[in-house]
């Protein structure tokens, strides 16, 4: 009896040591986006899902759940979300994660990147190392990026092309405090809300104007709600990131952990290539639909960037010196 006991003990506690080396996955991994797949960001998560399932065989199935219907709608919510390993993965936009994540409020400085090149730069770079360090620091692990896309403004009332013509105009914007103060800057009237309520708001006419990359004022075609005037100023853009809740990314294989990255990979550069490559023909149909679109002269530009300078120097020690410079030396020194 008594050995039986000891062996019954000996069983128990060996049962506990035993390392729950790779415990069973999960029958469906959650994955939360914003925009759905009619939008580049939908497509970038159908593709990570499909690359996913091929290559594992389908022994790892991912499930997407966009609109942010996983935290009720509000995006802002999305990484608290996943570091809580309430959502377990995400591909999602730098603006949604900045109030949790101050360095990603680097990318919605103002005039921080010209152009496509200068997101490369900064997101291949150094700084995307640091980036990336800082959302792993807070329990999410980054993988790989993707685009939203340069964000341009747009509005229901008139034709802007210098910042006194903001004066006043209700401007929906989104993510960190950041917003308020370039809006604020410009001497608009920033107000914050969800994508979910900011079609309804536009609608209304609660708010005057919007800025978004110009697929997503395609696809969700804004020119129907009254938004008749859009202004090319590429003032940010906000990359995508593909990432796991660090909970459960500790569940995968080291094999499968690297089956997870490499398809977020592939996926990015895929939706990444496909969304530039796509901008022309956008522009073009959006023109065609009456809207009038403006483009800034060096000399409009460079009003808009000494406009927005105070957003620099609140920033920067809140993003991190260092990290602000790393970026716009890799902005300067850009191939
Ligand atoms: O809400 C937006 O403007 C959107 C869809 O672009 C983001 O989620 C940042």
């Amino acid at each position: 009896m008594l050995k039986r006991r000891t062996f019954m003990a000996a069983a128990a506690a060996c049962m506990l040591m035993t390392p729950v080396a790779h415990a069973e996955y999960k029958a469906e991994y959650t994955v939360s986006t914003v925009l759905p797949s009619a939008f580049p960001w939908g497509q970038a998560a159908d593709k990570w899902v499909e690359l996913v399932k091929e290559r594992s065989a389908g022994r790892i199935n991912m499930k997407i759940y966009s609109n942010a219907q996983l935290v009720s709608g509000d995006q802002t919510k999305e990484f608290s979300a996943m570091r809580s390993g309430l959502i377990d993965m995400a591909v999602g936009s730098t603006i949604n994660w900045s109030p949790q994540v101050s360095e990603l409020n680097l990318f919605s400085l103002p005039f921080l990147m010209p152009d496509h090149t200068a997101i490369d730069a900064i997101t291949q770079g150094e700084a995307g190392k640091a980036v990336f360090a800082a959302i792993e620091k807070r329990g999410v692990t980054p993988l790989a990026w993707g685009e939203n896309g340069f964000r341009q403004l747009s509005n229901s009332k008139l034709k802007i092309d210098k910042p006194a013509d903001l004066e006043g105009l209700k401007i929906r914007v989104v993510g960190s405090p950041l917003f308020q103060d370039t809006f604020t800057a410009l001497g608009a009237n920033p107000t914050q809300m969800s994508w979910a309520d900011a079609k309804p708001a536009l609608t209304t006419g609660a708010v005057d104007g919007q800025e978004n990359p110009i697929s997503v004022f395609d696809v969700a075609r804004i020119d129907q709600v009254g938004q008749t005037h859009l202004t090319r100023w590429g003032y940010m853009a906000d990359p995508l990131v593909f990432a796991v809740s660090t909970r459960v990314w500790r569940q995968f294989s080291p094999e499968d952990q690297q089956l997870l990255k490499q398809a977020a990979i592939d996926a990015g550069k895929w939706e990444i290539e496909k969304s530039r490559a796509e901008l022309d023909a956008t522009l073009a149909k959006i023109k065609e639909r009456g809207v009038e679109v403006t483009e800034l002269t060096p000399e409009q530009h460079a009003a808009f960037v000494d406009a927005t300078q105070s957003v620099y120097e609140k920033w920067a020690p809140r993003i991190g010196e260092e990290l602000v410079k790393q970026a716009q030396d890799a902005v300067a020194n850009r191939k």
